[in-house]
């Protein structure tokens, strides 16, 4: 199947982290579609859409966790409509633009929201980087607050590193930890503040690995948990998340072959993400409002139904 250079690029990237985040995977993938239609030289509808659903293929497999990244191709094959590849590539071209609006104008949205529960002075303990979870923070700044962040570094790949820059330009004063030193400072922390690869029905949390241990100890110690995570995240598919495919990465992330060999060789494991049970988080933001997790099920009932069709699947 003829899948344009630019989507396989686009999924190199997915696949390599170069492109990382949940709400940036599901806009590049969004995007990498419309090149596939507008580069499309198919000669039937039939032989379009087969394109299409090709090209979303090699995109979903890419990377496991995200279900925005599903969200987002169900969005655009699902909206893709019409007669000829003409009336086809244009509800593309439509359906593409229109899901990238609304990604941003959702993320502006939730920021609003989330804002509100921040107070001037307040500090947030942040762990990876979020893009929904900084736009919390942006808005509140915004709105002329002032706040102070500890930024866990978030082992392997230290994308805390990435929320300290975007913090600092934000004017935050930042204090960057290892994440074992989380518990040690939670008593001085007003709110944990994460983002979501994906929610589950029951209001359980899929993000990067580390957030449920430090949800737990941030409700030992009393501190609320937000989660920050436009309903692209939510999954309609997963009642508690605990089906959801974790993500194992290379080893050579966590230790370099040489140390490994020299420490008597043990077996390194390197799972990206973890689920945190609904009972250790105090609120879920989103474009549409904040919501106990137990009930973001209601939303999800109203905005997916109860479909969870896989539309680059033949059909
Ligand atoms: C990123 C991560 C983020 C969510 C939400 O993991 O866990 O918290 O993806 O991000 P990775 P956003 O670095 O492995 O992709 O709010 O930007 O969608």
């Amino acid at each position: 199947m003829d899948v344009h250079r630019e989507v396989r690029e686009t999924a190199e990237a997915i696949d390599t982290m170069e492109t990382r985040g949940a709400a940036a995977i599901a806009d590049a993938a969004a995007r990498a579609l419309r090149t596939q239609a507008r580069t499309s030289d198919a000669d039937t509808p039939a032989a379009f859409r087969a394109e299409l659903r090709a090209a979303a293929r090699v995109l979903f497999d890419t990377r496991p966790t995200a279900v925005s990244l599903p969200n987002a191709l169900r969005y655009v094959l699902h909206g893709t409509e019409g007669g000829t590849v003409e009336a086809l590539r244009e509800s593309v071209e439509r359906t593409v633009g229109e899901f990238c609006a609304r990604l941003d104008r959702a993320q502006a949205d939730l920021g609003e929201v989330g804002a509100n529960r921040l107070r001037d002075g307040d500090v947030v303990m942040t762990h990876c980087h979020s893009t929904d979870a900084l736009a919390c923070v942006e808005a509140a700044v915004d709105q002329g607050k002032e706040l102070e962040a500890i930024v866990k570094e978030t082992r392997p790949r230290n994308q805390g590193h990435i929320t300290a820059e975007e913090l600092a330009d934000l004017g935050v004063a930042v204090t960057l930890i290892v994440d074992s030193a989380a518990r040690h400072y939670l008593d001085e922390v007003d709110h944990v503040l994460v983002g979501a690869d994906a929610v589950a029905a029951d209001g359980s949390v899929v993000n990067k690995v580390g957030t449920s241990g430090l949800a737990v100890n941030a409700r030992d110690r009393g501190t609320p948990i937000m989660v920050a995570a436009q309903t692209l995240k939510l999954h309609p598919a997963t009642f508690t998340g605990h089906t959801v495919d974790i993500e194992m990465r290379d080893p050579g992330e966590v230790i370099d072959a040489e140390t490994q060999e020299r420490i008597g060789d043990p077996e390194v494991v390197n799972p990206a993400f973890d689920v945190t049970p609904p009972r250790y988080v105090d609120a879920i933001v989103t474009e549409r409002g904040q919501f106990p997790p137990e009930s973001i099920v209601t939303l999800m009932r109203e905005l997916f139904g109860e479909g969870t069709t896989r539309p680059w699947e033949e059909p």
